[in-house]
């Protein structure tokens, strides 16, 4: 199935295995700030596993749907899946949702290496805990001579309440009167848990991969008393960055470097701080809480310090970065210079049938029945024709070779995350806060090697310009990654070159494997 599709590999795979793993989803009661609740555990384990490997491996997850009473799917959150399409993983897109008692084999080669995470891909599976960090090292990684080791750390917003029930409680006329304010997170989680401890080595320097798998508010990071040094952005090699403090959306994530240095003499360990970001909730309950702690620990004999609130919050707007000269997994770093097919995307939020509905040029995107993937390979020369789709999966057909501009007005009081599949970005214009809609024209890039990534902010009543050269064709969803946006409808599909797949790609994926009963 690979064979017209096999990515063209841009540097030797000296080291490429194959990660094969049996993933059981099933229920599992945990308490990770202190309060229990069911979440999908991952082989009865929570929180599920990291998946580490090495740029040119290749990875096969065989899931099996043990929940139940919910389907499950799952995205592999930043890799493109270039001539692998159909494991993308969002049901309704690329696949059906995996019904309870059914299992779904993920398999693919990765060409990419860096900072990833995987995901639940049906509505509101992330805040019920189905999701995980992902990495990928590159031997020829720029830092790699600096560095001592490598270390992760999720952060994330989190609910006492299962998804279903949010969801229930956003999606009703109540809530669509009041404005459509999304639920306003319990808590926050570092690595899954509350004052959790790392083990580490003082004066070492270490590669810090951060990844923000929350569901809807951005979230700031902070080691106390240290800076940290940028050098990768959602996969993508930065020049670096030296910063206090670190801001990650839902779904963005940096590399960084620290270097320790040693703790005050009467502690054993350096805090972690990390804080929700309020200015995302529509309002803040009184006694809110929005800060919580890790700790990088030298020697656990003495005592932890105090823990103490992020209290300034400024840090490197993305937009400034800039993309490495090494950057063996992307076309090209320096700045596409024209558009050959530009797509204006306006968005807001509206009731409808007393729901509160995202909105992207009048439409509501809607969770296909037959997943457009198989649409485009099913209806012959017609998928070229954005009809048959329907209009309600926002279907934007481009063409493989195109420079595509991706230009969103936001006409919403609130900051959006949004995250492209299949692509990453070239980040070529954003306006500030009220700024306004695109003006129109050709817009110049930043700089010459703009910020590259798959997931970045358009403020409030701003808009927010995006290239990329379409390269993957296939059916790849774009969205604001705040959860309970998708589930409002903030989505579109973008369509490449739907005709080139049809007696190319299969649709299911050949392994089958039944676990044990319990
Ligand atoms: C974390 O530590 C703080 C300060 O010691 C404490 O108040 C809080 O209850 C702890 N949280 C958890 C979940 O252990
Ligand atoms: C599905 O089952 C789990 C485990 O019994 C339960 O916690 C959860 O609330 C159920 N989901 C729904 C949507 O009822
Ligand atoms: C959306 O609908 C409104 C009113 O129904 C109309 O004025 C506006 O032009 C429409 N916008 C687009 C982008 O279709
Ligand atoms: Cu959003």
């Amino acid at each position: 199935m690979w064979s017209h599709f096999l990515p063209i590999l841009l540097i030797p795979l000296v080291s490429a295995k194959t990660l094969e793993l049996y993933w059981e989803l099933s229920w599992k009661f945990v308490a990770p700030d202190g309060f229990g609740r069911p979440v999908v555990s991952v082989n009865n384990q929570w929180p599920p596993p990291a998946l580490d490997g090495v740029v040119g491996d290749r990875v096969i997850v065989h899931v099996f749907n043990r929940l139940g009473n919910e389907t499950a799917s799952i995205h592999w959150h930043g890799l493109q899946q270039i001539g692998q399409n159909t494991m993308d993983g969002p049901a309704a897109a690329t696949q059906c949702p995996i019904p309870p008692g059914s299992q779904f084999t993920y398999d693919f080669h990765v060409i990419q290496a860096g900072t990833y995470w995987w995901h639940a891909h049906v509505a509101g599976q992330i805040a019920d805990g189905l999701r995980g960090p992902m990495n990928f090292k590159d031997p020829k990684a720029p830092y790699q001579r600096q560095i001592d080791g490598e270390l992760t750390v999720t952060l994330g917003d989190w609910y006492h309440t299962q998804a279903p029930f949010l969801i229930q409680q956003y999606e009703s006329a109540e809530n669509a009167a009041a404005g459509g304010p999304e639920p306003v997170p319990d808590s926050g989680l570092i690595n899954s848990g509350q004052n959790i401890t790392i083990k580490v080595q003082d004066r070492k320097t270490y590669l810090l991969r951060v990844v923000n798998l929350g569901n809807f508010v951005g979230t700031y990071l902070e080691i106390e008393g240290h800076q940290l040094t940028i050098v990768e952005a959602d996969g993508i090699y930065v020049d670096p960055v030296t910063v206090d403090r670190l801001y990650l959306s839902v779904a963005q994530r940096y590399a960084v470097l620290l270097t320790l240095k040693s703790p005050r003499a009467e502690e054993g360990a350096i805090l972690m701080k990390a804080q929700l970001d309020t200015a995302m909730f529509d309002s803040t309950p009184a006694n809110y809480n929005p800060n919580f702690y890790g700790y990088l620990v030298y020697d656990d004999r003495k005592p932890l310090p105090p823990q103490k609130p992020i209290t300034n919050l400024m840090t490197v707007d993305d937009i400034d970065l800039v993309t490495a000269r090494y950057n063996p997994f992307i076309d090209q770093v320096d700045a596409y210079d024209h558009v050959d097919h530009q797509i204006i995307l306006t968005m807001d939020f509206t009731t409808i049938d007393n729901k509160n509905r995202a909105i992207i040029n009048n439409v509501t995107y809607v969770d296909q029945k037959v997943p457009t993937l198989y649409t485009a390979l099913s209806v012959g020369r017609l998928a070229d024709n954005p009809v048959v789709y329907g209009q309600n999966s926002i279907p934007l057909l481009i063409k493989s070779g195109e420079i595509v501009e991706l230009i969103i007005n936001n006409h919403d009081a609130g900051s959006h995350p949004w995250h492209t599949h299949g692509y990453n970005f070239q980040i070529i214009a954003r306006n500030p806060t009220n700024g306004g809609d695109y003006p129109g024209g050709l817009l110049r890039p930043p700089h010459p090697r703009p910020c590259r990534r798959d997931t970045t902010t358009v403020h409030a009543n701003g808009f927010l310009a995006l290239r990329f050269r379409a390269n993957n064709p296939g059916v790849h969803l774009i969205h604001c990654h705040i959860e309970w946006h998708v589930v409002a409808g903030l989505v579109a599909t973008l369509i490449e070159s739907p005709t080139s797949l049809q007696g190319v790609v299969c649709p299911y994926p050949g392994t089958t494997w039944t676990p044990a009963a319990v």
